[in-house]
């Protein structure tokens, strides 16, 4: 067994909850913060045999669009000792995919 970690935007969440759960997968939601943009995110854990690990991970990829955004106001801890505030272009929305070993898996 494999569990699916993917981190996608807030804004996206209910389209890929749907697509997975149309697609009769199982997921636990926390709700996360991007540490850059300290934005809404939310943390999908999905707990998949193998063989279907491809499957939720097009399933996502199919639902999660990317976009461009504009930060006019960095974060303060990562423009420290620039001496600029100038707006930077970043990607949001897509998703970042973890596939991690599952040891033991047990429905007590
Ligand atoms: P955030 O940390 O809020 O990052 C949002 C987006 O900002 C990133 O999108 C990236 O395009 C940009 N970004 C992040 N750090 C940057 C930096 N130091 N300089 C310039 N631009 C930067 P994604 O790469 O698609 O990441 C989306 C979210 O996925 C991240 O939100 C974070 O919550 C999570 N994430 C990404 N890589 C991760 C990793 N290796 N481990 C754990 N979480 C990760």
């Amino acid at each position: 067994m494999k569990l699916v970690i993917a981190i996608i935007h807030e804004r996206d969440k209910l389209d890929i909850c749907d697509a997975l759960t149309e697609e009769g997968y199982q997921y636990t939601v926390i709700a996360s913060t991007g540490g850059f943009l300290k934005d809404g995110k939310s943390t999908l854990l999905i707990g998949v045999d193998e063989s279907k690990v491809d499957d939720v991970i097009s399933t996502i990829k199919k639902t999660a669009s990317t976009r461009e955004q504009i930060v006019t106001q960095p974060p303060m801890d990562f423009m420290a000792g620039m001496g600029i505030m100038s707006p930077i272009k970043v990607q949001v929305g897509g998703a970042v995919i973890f596939v991690v070993n599952v040891e033991k898996f047990e429905h007590a």
